[in-house]
């Protein structure tokens, strides 16, 4: 286990967000008709697939991560969600905005920490005044998704030569 000292290598990552209005037909199929959104949270790579002329979608991040826990709000069942092989992502319905704690473990080769993220669960479109404002259905079925991702690089300092090894050979 050898470290090459004073090297550092990032991989860059998005994490957040995508929401749907759900129509008042898709919330009666619903277990729960309360629900108005489906989501999906996810962490994905934000490199470029070299020569596919795509930005981002390389999605494979297993390489390097072994598993995504997504923490939900405690009003879900089973809301610590492990993630174990790509894509990184949970799907769900729901009502309600709240943070959700994105938990990233690496593969033991990395002989790293877990990284934790904390990402805003977004439903409702950003307003101008800043105001948090649930529109009505049909003006939110219109506008389409929500996005709310953040882009952030993983950075490892000192890494150990075989994980150094494994990254550049991807
Ligand atoms: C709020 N602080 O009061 C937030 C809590 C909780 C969201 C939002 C449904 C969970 C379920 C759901 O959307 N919870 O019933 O499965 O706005």
């Amino acid at each position: 286990r050898v470290r090459v000292r004073g090297l550092s290598i990032c991989r860059p990552i998005i994490y957040g967000n995508t929401a749907v209005a759900l129509t008042q037909k898709e919330r009666d199929g619903l277990a729960s008709p309360d629900h108005t959104h489906r989501w999906t949270v996810a962490v994905r790579s934000a490199a470029s697939v070299p020569g596919s002329g795509q930005v981002g979608g390389a999605d494979d991040l297993s390489y390097f991560i072994k598993r995504v826990t997504f923490k939900l709000h405690d009003t879900y069942p089973n809301p610590t969600r492990n993630i174990d092989k790509p894509p990184f992502e949970v799907t769900e319905t729901g009502w309600g905005e709240f943070e959700i704690i994105v938990r990233i473990t690496f593969i033991p080769e990395a002989g790293e920490k877990t990284m934790t993220l904390l990402h805003h669960l977004k439903l409702h479109p950003w307003t101008l005044s800043g105001e948090p404002e649930i529109p009505p259905l049909d003006v939110a079925l219109k506008a389409g998704p929500v996005h709310s991702w953040q882009y952030d690089e993983i950075v490892f300092n000192d890494p150990f030569q075989n994980f150094l090894n494994l990254l550049t050979s991807h």
